[in-house]
C-alpha cells in the first residue's frame, strides 16, 4: 500500500511538471486528490489492515496528499506569473510614438464675413437685432409698403408656408419689429443678420437660400448723404479703396429714394466675365431713405424722424473680396474649399 501511494506521488508530481497550462494543472488536481482518485482508492482499503499498521499508512498518505499539493501550488505560482509575463509583453505602450494630432476647425467663410461686417459696423455704433426666419406677409410685405396684390412682391418669389406666413425673403422685416419696439422714438441704429429665402434658380451668384445683413438708421436730419458715406466707408475698409463702387437708381416699395450698390468685379476686373454676367460690376446690395409709409405704419412720426436703409449679401461680398466664382461653394460643405479660408 505504502509502494502504492509513492508510485502515486511520483506519478502525480511528474505530471505536474510537465504541463505548461493552468486548466490542466487543475484536471490533474481533480484526478489525483479528488474524491474519485487513486488515493481515495488506496485509503478505502485500510479497513482491511492491522491496525497497528493503519496510523502508519494514514501518516504517508497525508505526507502524499501534502506533497502534491505543494507541487501543484509551487507550478500555479510559476504559471500565473508566467501568464503576467506574457500579459505585460503583448500591451506595452511604446511611449514614444507620435500622437494622433487634433484637427483644429475655422470659421466657415460665410460666419466670418458675417462677423467681418458687423464688426465693421458695431464699430461705427450700430448694435445687433434679430428676427425670425418663419415670417408673417405682414412683416415681410406689408408692413414695408407692399400691400397684397401689389406688383413689386413678384421681385422676391416667396416660398409660402400658409396664406399668411412664408420663409422671409428678405431681412427687411425685422426694420419694421426694431421700429416698433422703439415705440416711435429715435434714435434707431441697428443691423440684422440672417437667412432668407427665395424661388430663385440657381446659378453663380444666386442661391434659394441665402444671407442678407440689413442695416436700419433712423433719427432726426438723417439724409441720403448719410447713407452715401456710410455706404462708401463700408465698401473702402471691406474691399480696399482701389476697388470702384457705383449707386444705381433702384426701386424699392420701402425706400424713395432707392439705389442699387455695384463693386467692380474681381474676377475680371471690370472686363466682364461669367461671374459679373459680363458687366464687369457685381451688385452686392440695395438701399434707401425709408419711405415714411413705413415709418408711420410702425408708429414713427415721418415729419419728425427720417432715415436710411439697407440690405447686403455677404455671400456676393465675400465672392467679391476673396475672388470666389460659384455662390454654391458655401452650401456645399467641401472642406477643401472651407480649409483655404483658415484664419492666422
Ligand atoms: C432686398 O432684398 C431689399 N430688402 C434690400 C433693401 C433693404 C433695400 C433695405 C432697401 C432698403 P434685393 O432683392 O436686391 O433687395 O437683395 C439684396 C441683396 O441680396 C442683393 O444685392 C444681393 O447681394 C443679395 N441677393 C439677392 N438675391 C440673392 C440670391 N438669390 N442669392 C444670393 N444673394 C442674393
Ligand atoms: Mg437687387
Amino acid at each position: 500500500m505504502k509502494e502504492r501511494l509513492q508510485e502515486l506521488q511520483e506519478e502525480a508530481i511528474q505530471q505536474i511538471q510537465g504541463t505548461q497550462d493552468l486548466k490542466e494543472l487543475n484536471d490533474i488536481r481533480v484526478s489525483f486528490l479528488g474524491k474519485k482518485g487513486p488515493i481515495t482508492e488506496v485509503l478505502k482499503g485500510m479497513g482491511k489492515l492491522p491496525a497497528e499498521e493503519r496510523p502508519i499508512i494514514g501518516e504517508v498518505a497525508n505526507k502524499v496528499r501534502e506533497a502534491i499539493t505543494n507541487a501543484i501550488e509551487k507550478k500555479l505560482a510559476t504559471l500565473e506569473q508566467a501568464e503576467v509575463e506574457k500579459k505585460l509583453a503583448s500591451q506595452k505602450i511604446d511611449v514614444t510614438l507620435p500622437g494622433r494630432p487634433v484637427r483644429k476647425g475655422n470659421h466657415h467663410p460665410l460666419t466670418a464675413i458675417v462677423e467681418e461686417i458687423e464688426d465693421l459696423f458695431i464699430g461705427m455704433g450700430y448694435t445687433i437685432a434679430e428676427g425670425p426666419e418663419v415670417e408673417s406677409d405682414y412683416y415681410n410685405f406689408e408692413a414695408l409698403n407692399l400691400p397684397k396684390g401689389h406688383p413689386a412682391r413678384d421681385m422676391q418669389d416667396s416660398f409660402y408656408i400658409s396664406e399668411e406666413t412664408l420663409l422671409r425673403t428678405q431681412t427687411s422685416p425685422i426694420q419694421v419689429r426694431t421700429l416698433e419696439m422703439h415705440e416711435g422714438k429715435g434714435p434707431v441704429r441697428i443691423i440684422c443678420p440672417g437667412k432668407v429665402y427665395r424661388r430663385d434658380n440657381d446659378d453663380a451668384t444666386h442661391s434659394h437660400q441665402f444671407t442678407q445683413i440689413e442695416g436700419l438708421v433712423v433719427d432726426e436730419n438723417i439724409r441720403m448723404s448719410d447713407l452715401k458715406g456710410t455706404l462708401t466707408v463700408f465698401a473702402q475698409k471691406m474691399f480696399g479703396e482701389d476697388r470702384k463702387i457705383r449707386l444705381r437708381p433702384s426701386f424699392f416699395p420701402f425706400t424713395e429714394p432707392s439705389v442699387e450698390m455695384d463693386i467692380s468685379c474681381k474676377i475680371c476686373h471690370g472686363e466682364g466675365c461669367n461671374v459679373c454676367k459680363g458687366t464687369g460690376w457685381i451688385e452686392i446690395l440695395g438701399a434707401g431713405m425709408v419711405h415714411p409709409n413705413v415709418l408711420e405704419m410702425a408708429g414713427f412720426d415721418s415729419k419728425k424722424y427720417t432715415g436710411f436703409a439697407f440690405g447686403m449679401g455677404p455671400e456676393r461680398i465675400a465672392m467679391l473680396k476673396y475672388g470666389i466664382e460659384d455662390i454654391r461653394n458655401f452650401y456645399i460643405n467641401d472642406r477643401r474649399f472651407i480649409d483655404q479660408f483658415k484664419r492666422a
